[in-house]
């Protein structure tokens, strides 16, 4: 499914932790007393944790998991009668929160995962911060997201970006309220001690509403980058990918499938990955993105990697296989898939899904592996 594949153990060669295979010493006073020595000195052996700090493949404590749209909106739409937004708060945010991550607000253990909702006329103060952000339009529009000063509109089926360190506030001009999901690197950049915050002006800094913002017309023309900017930038210039290109992008591989020729990932399976056209990798360092379709009644091939994935059904239905675990899903669903865990997903009608991952991390330290099911790597 991915590039950069490798050797990578099959699942019947998966056996016994190394510690299963002996190298044990016998239980004796004298040993007892040795581990509260090492209670005492803050110290543990590693041969009583090796199976868990070094298994033959991945176990991560993530767990598969679908939130669906239905029970999060009405949820967000009462926290929009009940809890103000502004100075201190900043955010009307509220994370999906994995079961297997003993209640931390992350959907996995580096992935930030969150409905985020306005009130009509509704404005969220500005403010950076080093983690990266983008936003992900289920449905609705009328929000604008000021991105360094730079207003840029929120429509169904857009992907937004707000890279680390940009200033962004979000205001919603319309008479509706809106919801849209965003996504972070805040559990990697927590554990990692990396988290920096900076207050902006409480109220955002240009409230005009153009259809396009400035990155756009400077940025998201196929093909052309201006030569006044011809230098690698960290995250990609492109403030919002809009959703008549993604669609087109989509539709254009299933015809050609139909024609014969290639682009598709698999039988029925177009994908497009969201790119930093300064560099042609992912949008930002910690975050990939990516849109994939499937047509009526397409099975996706077994596939799993390191790393974990967020995936927003966008439209259509179909069921979801994570591991053993099996949903039927539907618009605006919302589900996990942990390091390592197999994935199939069936199309009904149609499906269009939006996924994101943290495979950028992996890759640059080289520790990325795909296996695909079927597939000879
Ligand atoms: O919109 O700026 O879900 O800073 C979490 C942190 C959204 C945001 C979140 C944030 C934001
Ligand atoms: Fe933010």
């Amino acid at each position: 499914m991915s590039d950069d594949a490798r050797d990578v153990p099959s699942p019947t060669s998966a056996t016994a932790s190394p510690a299963e295979a002996g190298g044990q010493p016998e239980p004796r006073p004298a040993l007892e007393q040795l581990y509260r020595g090492f209670t005492d000195e803050q110290l543990v052996p590693l041969w009583t944790e090796i199976g868990n700090l070094m298994p033959m493949q991945p176990t991560p404590v993530t767990q598969p998991h679908m939130w669906r749209w239905q029970h999060l909106l009405p949820l967000a739409e009462r926290a929009g009668d009940l809890v103000p937004v502004g100075r201190g708060g900043e955010r009307r945010a509220i994370a999906l929160a994995n079961p297997g991550l003993g209640g931390a607000p992350y959907a996995t253990p580096t992935l930030w995962a969150a409905i985020q909702y306005l009130n009509p006329r509704e404005s969220a103060p500005e403010h950076r911060h080093s983690q990266n952000a983008f936003r992900f339009v289920v449905e609705g529009e009328g929000v604008w997201t000021v991105v360094d000063g730079d207003p840029v509109a929120m429509r169904r089926g857009d992907f937004l970006l707000t890279p680390g360190w940009h200033f962004h506030g979000h205001h919603n001009v319309s008479d509706a309220p809106m919801a849209w999901l965003d996504g972070l690197d805040i559990p990697f950049v927590h554990y990692t001690g990396s988290a920096f915050f900076e207050f902006g002006p409480e109220q955002v800094s240009d409230t005009s509403t153009p259809a396009r913002s400035r990155a756009e017309r400077l940025w998201a023309h196929p093909g052309l980058r201006p030569v006044s900017r011809s230098q690698r930038e960290t995250s990609s210039p492109i403030a919002a990918y809009r959703w008549e290109y993604t669609d087109a992008a989509l539709a254009d591989q299933l015809v050609l499938e139909d024609e014969g020729h290639p682009g598709v990932v698999e039988p029925g399976h177009a994908a497009v990955r969201f790119s930093n056209p300064t560099t042609g990798g992912d949008v930002m360092p910690t975050l990939r993105a990516e849109f994939h379709r499937l047509r009526r009644d397409t099975v996706t091939a077994s596939s799993r990697e390191v790393g974990s994935s967020v995936w927003q059904v966008f439209d259509g239905r179909g069921t979801v296989r994570i591991g053993d675990r099996e949903w039927s899903a539907e618009r605006g669903d919302i589900f996990v898939v942990p390091s390592w865990a197999s994935l199939v997903l069936a199309a009904d009608d149609g499906l269009d899904l939006f996924r994101f991952c943290d495979t950028p991390i992996f890759e640059r330290l080289h520790a990325h592996r795909v296996q695909v099911e079927g597939a000879h790597r």
